[in-house]
């Protein structure tokens, strides 16, 4: 039976933003480094891909979409968008290519995008490690490497140092629980291993490595706004009369979305989870290392008791639309999730990424403004929705998946690395003029 949530969601209307939204709502893009820039070749992901059968076609990152020879370009098509914020990562194999060297021309590239970036009225957001780490510090053990939160730790400082007069606004990590599942569970991503007790150590590691990075941009770049962009899936049972799936449901509650965050508000790390190792392990810096909680959203599962699946959560399609990547689209999913975030860490929430794989440019539109009025519900409701970043800007190069999934809101032409507009970038420009105008206060309408 459709929920009064999913109800909403039939009709969405034209203006999304009906409620008052925050003046200073950011309106944003996402991209990362090594998905974008090209040329990353000194990071574990750029081995990895050379492995036989690693990446869908047998592709590799390569020059990706060029964006580290396209700034101008670049920056002046996030423009054209109406967006007022850019998310972004720093490629750390580039800044630091060996342990403890710093690369002055790369720092100095940094600088020169983000200095872009403010000239055009985009407020830059930074992400420290979105996946990527120096192929150096991954021969150590990576994530496991036992100075990796040190490590991380320097970077920060490092970046707080030299970028912390343009930037505000910084994520720790990327997906910490994603990193973790495909990296040391499903052995899908490097470091390829499938080790429940080193997926166990790699989680605790990625915790310590925020809470030190966290301290370290406090030291290092004043007034600094902190978060990290855990990804979030909407799970709910298959057969909601059936304990055992409500049972895995809730598994990918405790053991995936939540012990991130979790960890951070009980200053404990802590993970129970079917199948691995305990962890119980206090540490007091993690508590108030976080002035925002980022959400990546991009879908809802129906889960079932499945014993061959990890955690036991068999993962299902609910009944709507899918995009290109097989996952149905499902916005309520949003407004539940900002709705519990806030209601388990009373912290302000921003959606530090919510795309769909589309090639065809079709579903983009409607998908866009579907989730942005989960946002403008959940703002309605009283959630402090502090901004949105759009996965993503540009097409590129999608993990596993290499360059058949497209996410842009511009679609690219690898061949010759022309920028397309499509309907999608149309729809976030109409938008953001929705958000910069006069808006009603009253006939909230959500
Ligand atoms: O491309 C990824 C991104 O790197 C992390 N979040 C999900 C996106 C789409 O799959």
């Amino acid at each position: 039976m459709a929920s009064s949530d999913d109800r909403r969601f039939t009709a969405v209307p034209e203006n999304p933003f009906m409620a008052a939204m925050p003046a200073d709502f950011l309106w944003g893009v996402a991209t990362s480094a090594h998905q974008v820039d090209g040329g990353t070749t000194g990071n574990d992901w750029a081995h990895f891909e050379r492995r036989p059968g690693a990446i869908a076609d047998g592709a590799v990152s390569g020059p990706a979409a060029d964006h580290w020879n396209r700034l101008e370009e670049d920056t002046q098509l996030i423009r054209e968008l109406g967006a007022n914020a850019h998310r972004l990562s720093l490629e750390w194999s580039r800044l630091e290519p060996e342990p403890g060297h710093w690369d002055a021309a790369a720092w100095e590239h940094a600088e020169r995008e983000l200095a872009l970036l403010k000239a055009a009225g985009i407020e830059p957001m930074l992400t420290l490690l979105h996946f990527t780490l120096p192929q150096w510090l991954a021969q150590r053990g990576g994530l496991v490497a036992g100075d990796f939160p040190q490590r991380l730790e320097a970077f920060a400082s490092e970046a707080g140092r030299r970028l912390g007069g343009w930037v505000r606004l910084w994520c720790t990590v990327n997906e910490p629980n994603v990193q973790m599942l495909y990296g040391y569970v499903t052995g899908q991503w490097p470091p390829g291993l499938r080790d429940r007790t080193l997926a166990t150590r790699a989680f605790a590691s990625l915790l310590q490595g925020h809470a030190l990075a966290a301290r370290a941009l406090r030291n290092s770049c004043r007034g600094a706004r902190i978060g990290a962009a855990v990804h979030l899936v909407l799970a709910e049972p298959l057969r909601r009369w059936w304990p055992p799936d409500r049972l895995a449901a809730s598994v990918v509650e405790r053991g995936f979305n939540w012990p991130f965050y979790d960890a951070i508000r009980d200053g404990v790390i802590r993970l129970r989870l079917p199948g691995y190792p305990r962890l119980e392990q206090p540490l007091a810096e993690l508590r108030g290392s976080l002035d925002f909680v980022g959400i990546n959203y991009y879908r809802r599962n129906l889960v079932d008791f499945d014993p061959f699946a990890p955690g036991f959560a068999g993962l299902h399609q609910g009944p709507g639309l899918r995009s290109d990547a097989g996952l149905e689209m499902y916005p309520a999913g949003l407004l539940q999730l900002l709705r519990r975030a806030w209601q388990r860490y009373r912290l302000p929430v921003i959606v530090t990424e919510n795309g769909v794989a589309d090639a065809a440019g079709s579903l983009r539109p409607d998908y866009l403004r579907a989730h942005a009025y989960a946002v403008a519900c959940a703002v309605a409701e009283g959630v402090p929705v502090q901004g949105y970043f759009h996965w993503s800007l540009l097409d590129n190069f999608e993990w596993t998946d290499g360059y058949r999934l497209r996410f842009g809101l511009y679609r690219v032409d690898f061949a010759s690395q022309r920028r397309l507009a499509t309907p999608g970038g149309d729809e976030f420009r109409r938008l953001a003029g929705l958000l910069r105008r006069p808006r009603r206060t009253a006939g909230i309408g959500c």
